[in-house]
């Protein structure tokens, strides 16, 4: 079994990674709190343009008055945020910063209750309807994030304060929830208190965290009308209710079965993709076979039938939800940010378990696409939907696809994916270096400039690379013990200190270097040729349509950079292999673009309908940019899959 190193075991430096978490750190972390703080004047996307999340804590804590405002999941907005803070603090020790988040954890410990409730909605509007509206009040949601959030904070600056605000919310959760009498047999509509509490317990060693967390994962679904009764009972008293308004609550409530009998991703993606989290965290620590058997399957699902080319993940914005099997459309699609954090989750949890190179596939995929287009590269912009194709003018006036937009706001009065980028990108170089202690063995799973020493001092891994924006990776290896390298597919012509690779040399996607008291080196130099990409042809979306990789990055076209519109181009694969690069500076940053010489139809009419056209060809260059930086320049088009000619 691997285990997760310490974020400030890993230090990253180079350009492209370490860019970021030092953009989330001077820019994200500081924007966010003044929003937070309704110290920001042009705030888009909220009603009256206040996020009031600060505020509801100073008045739940007596400090201020007013009434609630926001989301009944208000709170978790703060507590992802001291999340992303704590890790930030991590790898980056601020003072400041860290004076700041104190006293945000100061506001926590005095908005929570004496017996360790907290939750600022029902505190302060519905205290009538505490822990009766499982289905959609987020309580156990909002305590899963301020554990996981205490968890991180604690960790960077041992602050005492939070380690007992997560004490005191794990011991209330304990006092409501659990199989006994007079406690509820159920269990959130909104999963993330089961990774909250393994963290918890991970940090504390505190059995009783595992125990309930197994309690979580096995009352959900095993009353399937769980949440349905909670409602009557609610309409029965007189209280209100509020439901979203989806044909079948339980599966988008992830609660049609229990979890241990799920072999589908179903319903609401981020509620799935937490669940799946916490079960493969939960079946990492307690070893359950039903749990890791569920888990096995839904990943199969997940990553094989249902995710985007981008890590993107959910095909539907009606229930922000999964949908069948290959149903991935590029235009009406949701692939909330969430989402594909909820998947790099559940990747690593999977991983630990099993070091499989597909999971670090996916978290790699994740990483540098779904998730990474989910800022602007100013740090300050945030995209909860990710589209794969836009065409701006086109879905202007379909009300069908309103959750769809080409440009970031800077913030939305559903915030869960702003904070949400921050504490993940945030806390990237978790998922370099994973040691397997038993083994003697660290797992080196993404091609990243950083060193680390694990195996209790024993074994220090350095990669010295320019990479993504050069093709050589050399690790430096000094100690006792063996790295295994991942070898990632989109590598070709792979040597190592000048020696092509050979099959035998890769095994299971990995190159294993060991040493005993000793240093040893291993230079990778590699091509990372333009990938013409065909789907599965169940993805009926994708047929006759050609994506285009080149290294981990999948690209795109934008309107701004091509005066052909988007969909006139055609493409073949010929063409796409013998795209051009140039890495520009640019307003972009610095950028790696593609030009493919493509097709375009000489003389297009125009015309809605062509009748037996006589179709000819001329050649058009499209230019494509790496999907994370699109949406930066205003463009209003983008396309991820071309038509093939
Ligand atoms: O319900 C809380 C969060 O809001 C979910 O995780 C997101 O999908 C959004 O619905
Ligand atoms: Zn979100």
């Amino acid at each position: 079994m691997l285990r997760e190193l310490p974020l400030n075991q890993v230090k990253m430096t180079g350009k492209f990674w370490d860019n970021y978490v030092e953009l989330i750190k001077n820019a994200t972390i500081p924007f966010q709190y003044k929003v937070l703080n309704d110290d920001v004047d042009d705030i888009e996307y909220l009603r009256d343009r206040k996020s009031h999340a600060l505020e509801n804590m100073r008045i739940a804590a007596g400090l201020s008055q007013g009434e609630h405002h926001g989301m009944s999941f208000q709170d978790s907005d703060v507590y992802k945020w001291l999340d992303a803070v704590g890790c930030s603090l991590q790898v980056k020790p601020d003072k400041e910063l860290q004076e700041t988040a104190d006293k945000v954890v100061d506001l926590i410990a005095a908005a929570q209750q004496a017996d360790g409730y907290i939750d600022t909605y029902f505190q302060l509007k519905e205290p009538r309807l505490k822990y009766r509206m499982m289905y959609l009040g987020h309580e156990l949601y909002c305590m899963g994030h301020l554990l996981e959030a205490c968890v991180e904070y604690y960790k960077a600056t041992g602050n005492q304060k939070v380690l007992e605000i997560a004490r005191k919310v794990v011991d209330q959760v304990d006092s409501k929830f659990g199989y006994e009498e007079g406690k509820i047999h159920g269990s959130d509509g909104h999963p993330v208190i089961e990774l909250g509490l393994l963290k918890y317990y991970e940090l504390t060693g505190d059995e009783k965290a595992l125990r309930m967390c197994e309690f979580h994962i096995d009352i959900r679904g095993k009353d399937p009308d769980f949440y349905n009764k909670e409602m009557q009972r609610n309409i029965e008293d007189n209280l209100p209710i509020d439901m979203v308004d989806v044909a079948d609550k339980t599966e988008y409530l992830c609660a049609y079965t229990q979890p241990k009998n799920q072999r589908e991703v179903k319903g609401h993606a981020v509620r799935m993709l937490y669940l799946c989290a916490g079960m493969a965290r939960l079946a990492y620590h307690n070893h359950d076979k039903e749990v890791y058997e569920a888990c096995l399957a839904l990943w199969d699902n997940v990553a094989n039938k249902k995710m985007y080319i981008t890590g993107g993940v959910g095909s539907t914005g009606i229930g922000e939800a999964f949908t069948g099997n290959y149903d991935l459309p590029n235009e009406s699609m949701y692939c909330e940010t969430c989402a594909s954090i909820a998947l790099v989750f559940f990747a690593y949890d999977m991983f630990k378990i099993d070091p499989k190179e597909e999971y670090l596939e996916v978290i790699e995929r994740c990483l540098y696409n779904g998730i990474l287009a989910g800022a602007s590269l100013d740090g300050v912009h945030f995209f909860y939907v990710n589209p794969m194709e836009i065409h701006a003018d086109m879905i202007a006036g379909n009300k069908n696809l309103y959750w769809i937009k080409h440009i970031r706001p800077n913030w939305y009065s559903c915030a869960c994916c702003p904070p949400n980028f921050a504490r993940t990108i945030g806390s990237m170089n978790r998922y370099i270096y994973t040691p397997d202690a038993e083994n003697n063995t660290v797992y080196a799973g993404l091609f990243v400039e950083s060193e680390t020493t694990a195996l209790d001092g024993k074994l220090s891994i350095k990669q010295e690379t320019a990479f993504p924006y050069e093709n050589t990776v050399k690790f430096i290896v000094k100690g006792t013990g063996t790295v295994k390298i991942r070898v990632p597919f989109w590598a070709k012509d792979v040597k190592v200190n000048g020696e092509a690779l050979c099959c035998n040399c890769v095994k299971d996607g990995y190159y294993t270097v060991t040493v005993n008291d000793e240093e040893k080196v291993a230079d990778f130099t590699f091509e990372t040729p333009v990938m013409a990409v065909k789907a599965n042809p169940m993805v009926t979306a994708d047929a006759n349509r050609i994506a285009v990789q080149k290294g981990p990055f999948v690209y795109c076209a934008e309107s701004v950079d091509n005066e052909k519109t988007l969909t006139d181009f055609r493409l073949t694969v010929d063409d796409v292999k013998n795209a051009t690069m140039e890495v520009a500076d640019c307003e972009l940053g610095t950028v790696p673009f593609l030009t493919i010489n493509a097709k375009v139809e000489k003389g297009c009419t125009k015309r809605l309908y062509h009748y037996n056209p006589e179709t000819e060809y001329e050649t058009a260059q499209l230019k494509l940019i790496p999907y994370y930086a699109w949406a930066n320049r205003g463009a209003k088009d983008m396309m991820v899959w071309f038509h093939q000619l």
